[in-house]
């Protein structure tokens, strides 16, 4: 399979170094981070693993789409939710009519857009747990397993020959050691997660804390559930069916299981960045109005990262 990696950061990289290892071509694509791509032309991705050990894999690394050879089968989209556009845009000469199009992005938002770009029926979308940071220019730190989910956006356009090859696709990620299994109903699993990111990420961000503080300190503790409360019939009327109790507990865990670590949104801060939260609070907020049910914290939170971080061009709220 010929697979082309989109937005080649830490976890685009995580993903198409362990693809090539077990002898996949990929291609990692990145044009803004021309030192992390020369670092890998020049040494090989390394990639250290959870418990410590480092291995070097050879992949192709570009920042000039030109470069790669097309059409690909699978191009996997990595940059951040809001340069989906641009990305696909970049791309579209790889995509030919038998490409699949994966987005695993955080929020909710870039769906229509890869409907928009991938040919019908094969855009693929879902969640994963797998964390990676770039430790330096070449050289990705995978910090965290979990599962992969993805499935179709337009699961009645699959056929016999197009399910199968889809299968293929789960089956190739899970055995590169992405954890990664089919899912039926993706917009479910869209919204279970946006729910914990919807919780966590604006309110690390804004208090400069890593996850774990959120159950640690009372306070926030306090908010978090607040926020949690607020987003949960929303999240609901997309297929969530966790009880109150259950939701809590989801986004508790991820705190204590990521406890250690400064989440994407408090990174993008840092550094100055713009961040997801359009993607994140507003899908919230837009479907609390249209749903008549009040998000006034998630409304607040969204302005207030706004305020924070890096300009994207303004956008009413
Ligand atoms: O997905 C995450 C993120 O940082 O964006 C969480 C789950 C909050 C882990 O940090």
């Amino acid at each position: 399979v010929n697979i082309a990696i989109i937005g080649a950061g830490a976890l685009g990289s995580l993903f198409g170094g362990l693809l090539a290892r077990t002898g996949q071509t990929v291609w990692l694509y990145n044009p803004s981070n021309v030192e992390h791509i020369q670092a890998i032309r020049s040494q090989g991705l390394l990639i250290e693993t959870l418990k410590g050990d480092t291995f070097c894999v050879q992949v192709p690394a570009t920042p000039r789409i030109e470069e790669i050879p097309k059409p690909v089968q699978l191009v996997g989209v990595f940059v951040k939710a809001y340069n989906t556009q641009e990305a696909l845009e970049q791309v579209r000469p790889l995509i030919g009519e038998h490409t699949w199009v994966l987005s695993l992005q955080n929020g909710v938002g870039v769906e229509e857009l890869l409907l928009k770009y991938a040919p019908k029926g094969r855009a693929l979308r879902g969640v994963t747990a797998q964390g990676a940071t770039l430790a330096a220019p070449g050289r990705v730190k995978w910090a965290g397993r979990g599962p992969t989910r993805l499935g179709p956006l337009e699961p009645e356009a699959l056929d016999a020959r197009t399910r199968r090859e889809l299968e293929q696709i789960v089956q190739l990620l899970d055995d590169a050691g992405l954890d990664a299994q089919y899912e039926p109903d993706v917009e479910r699993v869209l919204w279970e997660k946006l729910l914990v990111n919807v919780a966590i990420n604006p309110l690390t961000a804004l208090t400069g804390v890593p996850n774990g503080r959120l159950i640690e300190d009372l306070e926030l503790r306090a908010i978090l559930h607040d926020v949690v409360r607020e987003g949960l019939p929303i999240v609901q009327a997309h297929g969530v069916t966790l009880t109150l109790e259950e939701a809590i507990a989801r986004v508790e865990n991820v705190c204590r299981a990521t406890a250690e670590n400064l989440s994407s949104m408090l990174q993008d801060v840092r550094r100055g960045r713009p961040t997801e939260i359009d993607f994140i609070s507003g899908p919230i907020v837009r479907e609390g109005e249209r749903l008549k049910i009040p998000t006034p914290l998630s409304r607040l939170l969204w302005q207030l990262v706004r305020a924070r971080s890096g300009r994207l061009p303004q956008r009413s709220i």
